[in-house]
């Protein structure tokens, strides 16, 4: 049994991936004594509906100077902090008094939209390699990992949020009440909490197991985020779907009585009733489902390896370090993985030691299959090689099953 950490009430796992490394741990060879592990389940507390991983590494081991994700690497993204950041901005009117800050901002894709703006706003990012690249963009950024006493310190320093903005960050932080407790006292009056995270919804609907890795502690919902928010006299005012990160949701907090509830949040608590997602049998064949997609993937990369076909790999993802451990990904199944993110390249993955390579090199390399890791990106990854593709080379995908086109 394991305790959650929202609630505390007991609950149980209903995914076990083994032992898995640090998602992000990306190292030259020499490095490579002595591989961190954890434990990595997953599981669903009934009493608050919260998903949530039963042990998740300390978050410096995650969080540094050598952070190996930088939010910049998709255009696809850039565009999606644009619209995120401008609809921000006609919400809140917001002008040269308004203040906003963002958690978790990374290289500052979101926050540089402000900045053009002339909106006064604030980073937090804990990461000081990825935290330095948005301060060269002129965005001001602590060094910090946010929590209630950070929170405190910002209220002394500058002044109250209009709003407090966060993207792919809220699921990774396990301390959610001093969180929440942080920008209960940072928000004005009338100001707004918006973030958005891989939804609990598709992970469950499209088998994406690989959404689960050390960095992502909670899968959240409607259901969960208005529990906790109700926790902390904050009330989910809003919810909206994106297609980003093989699909998330948006949520939008305020004081609890503060501002309007749009019906949307009350047909999204009825659809994922309905979806029995507040029920244990949700979850009951999530692990099948994802030893299903195991089992095909690797007859799959069997089979074409005794044909001699060669087999790259596309985006050194953090989702991949699941899937390649979990279903025993090795070099001679899949020759190497090629990216566009300096920090990664000519490193090993983690835990499956897989070879990264510098993108460029993937025009040269001519594979005759091409595994997709970043398959979250695949529109705008497909449309960038179809040509290069349309030479008898073949993409594999595996969520929600697995498929060759
Ligand atoms: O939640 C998180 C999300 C926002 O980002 C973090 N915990 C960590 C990270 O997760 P991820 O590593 O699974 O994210 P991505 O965006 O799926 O990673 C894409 C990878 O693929 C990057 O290493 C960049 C690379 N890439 C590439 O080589 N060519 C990406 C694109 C779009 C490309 O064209
Ligand atoms: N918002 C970006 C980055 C997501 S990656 C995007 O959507 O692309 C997750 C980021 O959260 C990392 O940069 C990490 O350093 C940061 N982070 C982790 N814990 C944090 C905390 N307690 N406070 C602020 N940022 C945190």
């Amino acid at each position: 049994m394991n305790k959650c950490l929202i609630c505390e009430a007991e609950y149980q796992s209903f995914v076990d991936f083994g032992e898995m490394p640090i998602a992000n741990a990306f190292a030259k060879k020499e490095d490579l004594v002595d591989e961190y592990k954890f434990p990595m389940k997953m599981g669903f507390c009934k009493s608050c509906k919260m998903v949530q991983l039963a042990e998740q590494p300390e978050r410096e081991r995650m969080f540094h100077e050598n952070y190996a994700f930088f939010s910049s690497t998709s255009n696809y993204m850039k565009e999606h902090f644009k619209k995120f950041a401008n609809s921000v901005c006609e919400l809140q009117e917001l002008n040269e008094r308004s203040f906003v800050l963002e958690i978790g901002s990374n290289d500052g894709i979101m926050m540089q939209n402000f900045v053009n703006r002339n909106i006064p706003c604030l980073g937090i990012e804990p990461s000081k390699n990825v935290a330095k690249v948005a301060r060269e963009k002129g965005i001001e950024v602590l060094t910090e990992f946010f929590d209630l006493k950070l929170a405190e310190n910002i209220i002394t320093k500058y002044q109250k949020a209009d709003a407090i903005l966060s993207a792919n960050v809220m699921c990774h932080i396990p301390y959610m009440h001093s969180i929440y407790d942080g920008v209960k006292a940072l928000l004005k009056d009338n100001g707004v909490f918006i973030f958005e995270d891989p939804y609990l919804g598709e992970v469950i609907e499209k088998t994406s197991f690989d959404q689960i890795y050390d960095e992502h502690v909670f899968l959240f919902s409607a259901l969960s985020v208005s529990h906790l928010a109700s926790m902390h006299g904050l009330e989910l005012i809003d919810t909206e779907f994106q297609i980003t990160h093989g699909g998330s949701m948006r949520y939008t907090l305020a004081h609890k009585g503060a501002k309007k509830v749009s019906n949307n949040v009350i047909t999204r608590i009825k659809n994922e009733m309905e979806l029995g997602l507040h029920t244990p049998e949700a979850y009951s064949n999530f692990s099948d489902n994802v030893d299903k997609i195991r089992d095909d993937l690797i007859s799959l990369l069997i089979e074409l390896k005794n044909k001699g076909k060669r087999v790259v790999a596309y985006g050194a993802t953090s989702k991949s370090t699941t899937v390649a451990n979990y279903f025993g990904i090795t070099p001679d199944l899949v020759e190497c993985i090629y990216d566009t993110t300096p920090i990664k390249q000519n490193k090993l993955s983690p835990g499956a030691h897989i070879p990264v390579l510098p993108y460029d090199q993937f025009r040269q390399s001519d594979p005759d299959y091409v595994l997709l890791f970043a398959w979250n990106h695949a529109t705008e990854i497909m449309k960038k090689e179809k040509e290069y593709m349309a030479n008898n080379k073949h993409w594999i995908t595996y969520i929600p099953k697995v498929e060759v086109s």
